[in-house]
């Protein structure tokens, strides 16, 4: 189903609050790399994440290598950004 993408105004105001997300070159996603002590808190943050994303359904697109985890979220129901994305940078800032 169709949801609404964000204005460019509001891309930009979810970068400054969140500084640590990059736009994707082609403007229709967030990513951020994370980097943890160990295995054990890379897979227990994507746990959480995955939670979220499950009672949200809206799901990351991501890779895991040991510590390292690589976040991208984009709506492609909205072929870009929507609040759904804005929602889960929020949620993600406060699993780590
Ligand atoms: N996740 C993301 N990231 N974007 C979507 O557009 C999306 C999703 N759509 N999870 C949902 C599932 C949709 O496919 C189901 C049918 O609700």
């Amino acid at each position: 189903m169709p949801i609404a993408k964000l204005a460019d105004v509001e891309v930009s105001a979810l970068l400054a609050e969140f500084p640590d997300w990059t736009l994707r070159a082609d403007g229709k996603a967030l990513e951020r790399k994370f980097k943890f002590k160990d295995f054990n808190a890379a897979f227990g943050f994507m746990t959480r994440v995955a939670l979220y994303a499950d009672k949200h359904d809206h799901h990351p697109e991501w890779f895991n290598v040991y510590n390292r985890v690589e976040i991208t979220l984009t709506t492609h129901d909205a072929d870009g950004l929507s609040a759904r994305d804005a929602a889960m940078v929020r949620a993600i800032g406060e699993m780590l």
